[in-house]
C-alpha cells in the first residue's frame, strides 16, 4: 500500500510516473515541525534503517548524517555527507514497524539517522516542500518492490555491457586503446569494452573527436567491432564556449544554456576551461542535447557515459573575479590569523561552491527556478536527455548508459558507477555496501571502479577487487591520471586475473538472467541477507555479505593480507571456493558462523537450498557465452526450477 501526502508547493521531479492520490491526512509514522521543517520518528532500540542509494557508511544507515545534495568530492571518506546521487528512498524496520519513505523533492534534504539523538531519526528540508510516500507491505523486498512499481521500469543496457570493461583517464591515442586490446587478447583475458576519457575529444569538446590522436574515429570504431570491443566515450555536462564550434554555436542561438539572473549565461570553467551548461530541465534543450549522441552513434559508438553532471564546477567567472578583488584587498597588508584564514578559504572554496549554484536559471516546466532549488535533478535530466534520444534514434536497441550523478527517475534511463573512489581497502567494502541501497532505488546496472580510481592501487586490492566485482552489472576497471597503472596484464598473477574475469563469463547466463528479472518484476540483484531472512536475528548485523540474485550469496574479502574470513551462514548452503570457473572446492555447509580459509586467488560463493546456480564455459566476449550448454550447481538434490533469462542481448 502507497499512499502520498504533500508538504507545501513541491516542484516535480518526474521521478514517480504513477498516479497516487493525494492523502490528506497526517503523515503517518512522522511527526512534522513546520517551525523546525523536519519530519522526524524515533527510532527502537532494534530498528535498522536501509536505502538512500549512493552514499557513504554501511548497509544499516544509522548513527550518521546524511544530505541529498549531489557533489563532486573525490574523497569519500567517512566524515563526508554526500556524494554523487540524491535518492531519498529508505526502509526503516524494528520488531514494532517496518515501513519505506520516499522523500521527493528536487532540492536539498538532510537525514539525521540518529546522529543529534542517537534513538530519532530526523528529515530536515532546506525548503519544506516535498511530496512524501508512505510505503507499506510485509517484507522488506515486498516495500521495494511497490515503490519501485511506481516510478517505473529499471534501465536496461544490451547485453555486452555485462562483459569487462577496461577504462583509464585516459587512453590517449587509437594506437593506446589498441594496445589494450592487444595485450588483452595476449593475455587471454575476456574482455568486451574499453573507454574513452574526456582526451579522445577535440579540447574536451562534447561530440568531437581529436582527430590527431583518433584519425579516422569511423573506422577505427568499426576496427574495433569487428574485434568485438566496443569503445566507449565519455560526455561531460558543460559545453566549451568556442567561437564555431556547432553545439556552442546552436546552444547560444536557440537559447538552450542556463542563465543568471540579469538574463546573462553562466560562465562557468570545467575541463574545457570556460563552458555553459546547457538546461537540461528544459524539455526542448534536451531533445536538442540529446540529438548529438547521434554524432557519435552515427560513428558507430553504442555506449556512454555521463560525467561532471552534478554539475562539477571549477570555478565561475563570477565568483573567481570577486574572490580576486577580495584577494587585492589583502595585498601588501599585514594580515592577522583571521584574515589569514579567510584569505586561504577565499581559493579553497572556488569548486563547487554552494552560492555558484545559486548564480543560475532552469525554465522548467515553463517557470524560471533557481539552480540550488533543483540541484538535485540535474544530472538526472542529463542522462534523461540521452535516453530519451535513444528511444528516438535507436527504438530497437539497447545503448549502453551510465551516469555520476543521479537521483530517483534517472534509474528508466540509465544505471550509475559510483565516481571517483580510491584505491582503499575500505572502498572496496564500501563498494559492496553501496549495491543494495541502489537496487533499492531502481539503478540496477550500477558498479564501482574496480581497483579504485583515485590513489596507487596494489595487486592484491585489485585481485580481491576484482573477486567482487564479477558479480557487479557494471564491471570496469578504471583509474586515475597519474595514479599506478592498473591494468590487469599490468600485475604479476596474470593468470589468476584470467581466471577470475573467466569465472565472471561463466556466470553471465545467471547474472544476466538474474538482472533481467529483477529489471520486469522491481527486483533487486543485491540484497542485504536480513531482506530475506528478517526474522533472523544475526543476520541483521551482517554488513558485508550479499545474497546475488536467487540462488547464491557472495563473501567478499576486502582486507588486505586476510587468507580467511567470518562468514555468517543464515542457513545451510554448499560453499564453492572457485580458483576457477572449473576448478573448485565443494562442500556443504551448516547454519550459523564460520571462520573459511580463503587464498588471495580464490572467491567464495554460496549456493541456496532449493536453488541452483548455473554457470557456462566462459568466452572471450559476453555474446559468445553458449548458454545452451550450462553446468547447474545445486546444493540439494531436488532443487527447484531455475528460471534461466534468454534473449538476442540487444533488442529492446
Ligand atoms: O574531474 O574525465 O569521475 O571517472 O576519469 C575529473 C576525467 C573528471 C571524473 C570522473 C572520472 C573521470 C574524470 N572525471
Amino acid at each position: 500500500m502507497i499512499t502520498r501526502y504533500t508538504i507545501g508547493n513541491p516542484i516535480e521531479t518526474e521521478s514517480v510516473i504513477t498516479d497516487i492520490p493525494l492523502d490528506k491526512g497526517d503523515i503517518p509514522f512522522w511527526t512534522r515541525k513546520d517551525d523546525e521543517k523536519s519530519l522526524s520518528i524515533s527510532l527502537a532500540e532494534d530498528a535498522r534503517v536501509f536505502g538512500l542509494g549512493e552514499t557513504i557508511r554501511g548497509i544499516n544507515k544509522r548513527g550518521w548524517v546524511y544530505d541529498s545534495n549531489c557533489t563532486d568530492d573525490p574523497v569519500h571518506s567517512e566524515d563526508k555527507h554526500s556524494l554523487y546521487a540524491a535518492q531519498n528512498f529508505f526502509i526503516i524496520s524494528s520488531s514494532e514497524q517496518t515501513f519505506g519513505t520516499y522523500i521527493d523533492t528536487p532540492g536539498k534534504v538532510r537525514f539525521d539517522i540518529g546522529y543529534t539523538e542517537m534513538d530519532r531519526f530526523a528529515i530536515r528540508f532546506e525548503d519544506f516542500d516535498a511530496d512524501i510516500y508512505i510505503i507499506q507491505a510485509p517484507g522488506m523486498v515486498d516495500i521495494v518492490k511497490e515503490f519501485r512499481k511506481i516510478i517505473g521500469k529499471s534501465y536496461i543496457p544490451p547485453k555486452w555491457a555485462f562483459g569487462f570493461g577496461q577504462s583509464r583517464w585516459s587512453y590517449m591515442t587509437a594506437d593506446e586503446v589498441r594496445e589494450v586490446a592487444d595485450k588483452y587478447e595476449e593475455a587471454g583475458i575476456p574482455i568486451d569494452s574499453i573507454y574513452l576519457d574526456i582526451d579522445y575529444m577535440e579540447r574536451f569538446k562534447d561530440f568531437t573527436i581529436n582527430a590527431e590522436a583518433f584519425p579516422n574515429f569511423e573506422e577505427f570504431v568499426s576496427e574495433m567491432k569487428n574485434r568485438d570491443i566496443h569503445l566507449v566515450p565519455i560526455i561531460d555536462a558543460g559545453v566549451k564556449i568556442e567561437d564555431g564550434y556547432d553545439v556552442y554555436e546552436e546552444g547560444v542561438e536557440k537559447d538552450y544554456f542556463c542563465k543568471k539572473e540579469d538574463g546573462e549565461r553562466l560562465v562557468a570553467a570545467v575541463w574545457p576551461g570556460r563552458v555553459h551548461f546547457p538546461d537540461f530541465l528544459d524539455e526542448n534543450a534536451r531533445k536538442w542535447f540529446g540529438e548529438k549522441y547521434k554524432i557519435l552513434i552515427d560513428k558507430g559508438i553504442d555506449g556512454f557515459w555521463n560525467d561532471m553532471n552534478e554539475p562539477a564546477i571549477f570555478y565561475t567567472e563570477d565568483h573567481l573575479s570577486e574572490v580576486f578583488e577580495k584577494i587585492d584587498d589583502y595585498k601588501g597588508k599585514n594580515l592577522d590569523i583571521h584574515d589569514f584564514f579567510d584569505f586561504k578559504d577565499l581559493t579553497g572554496s572556488i569548486s563547487n561552491n554552494a552560492e555558484d549554484y545559486k548564480r543560475f536559471y532552469h525554465n522548467y516546466h515553463g517557470k524560471k527556478i533557481r539552480h540550488d532549488k533543483v540541484h538535485n535533478i540535474f544530472g538526472y535530466n542529463m542522462t534523461r536527455a540521452a535516453g530519451e534520444a535513444f528511444d528516438r534514434l535507436c527504438p530497437d536497441r539497447r545503448i549502453l548508459m551510465f551516469s555520476r550523478s543521479s537521483y530517483i527517475g534517472m534509474h528508466r534511463y540509465g544505471g550509475v558507477w559510483c565516481g571517483d573512489n580510491m584505491s582503499w581497502w575500505s572502498h572496496l567494502l564500501l563498494n559492496i555496501q553501496q549495491m543494495p541501497a541502489l537496487n533499492m532505488c531502481g539503478f540496477l546496472y550500477c558498479g564501482a571502479d574496480i581497483g579504485g580510481f583515485g590513489a596507487d592501487t596494489t595487486e592484491d586490492l585489485m585481485m580481491r577487487w576484482t573477486e567482487f566485482g564479477i558479480f557487479t552489472p557494471l564491471f570496469r576497471n578504471h583509474s586515475a591520471l597519474g595514479t599506478r597503472r592498473q591494468e590487469l596484464y599490468r600485475f604479476k598473477n596474470i593468470p589468476a586475473f584470467k581466471k577470475m574475469i573467466e569465472l565472471r563469463y561463466a556466470l553471465i547466463p545467471y547474472l544476466y538472467s538474474e538482472f533481467m528479472k529483477a529489471a520486469q518484476e522491481n527486483d533487486m540483484l543485491f540484497k542485504p541477507l536480513s531482506f530475506e531472512y528478517p526474522t533472523d536475528k544475526d543476520a541483521f548485523e551482517v554488513e558485508d555479505q550479499l545474497l546475488v540474485g536467487e540462488s547464491i550469496m557472495i563473501a567478499p574479502i576486502y582486507k588486505q593480507n586476510a587468507r580467511g574470513r567470518y562468514v555468517y551462514l543464515p542457513e545451510d548452503m554448499k560453499m564453492l571456493r572457485f580458483r576457477a570457473y572449473n576448478d573448485y572446492d565443494e562442500d556443504n555447509m551448516t547454519v550459523g558462523h564460520h571462520y573459511i580459509k580463503t587464498s588471495l586467488e580464490e572467491v567464495l560463493v554460496f549456493v541456496r537450498k532449493g536453488h541452483v546456480l548455473p554457470m557456462a564455459e566462459p568466452a572471450v566476449r559476453a555474446m559468445k557465452v553458449d548458454d545452451t550448454n550450462l553446468n547447474y550447481i545445486t546444493f540439494d538434490t531436488t532443487p527447484d526450477t531455475y528460471r534461466l533469462y534468454k534473449d538476442d542481448g540487444v533488442s529492446r
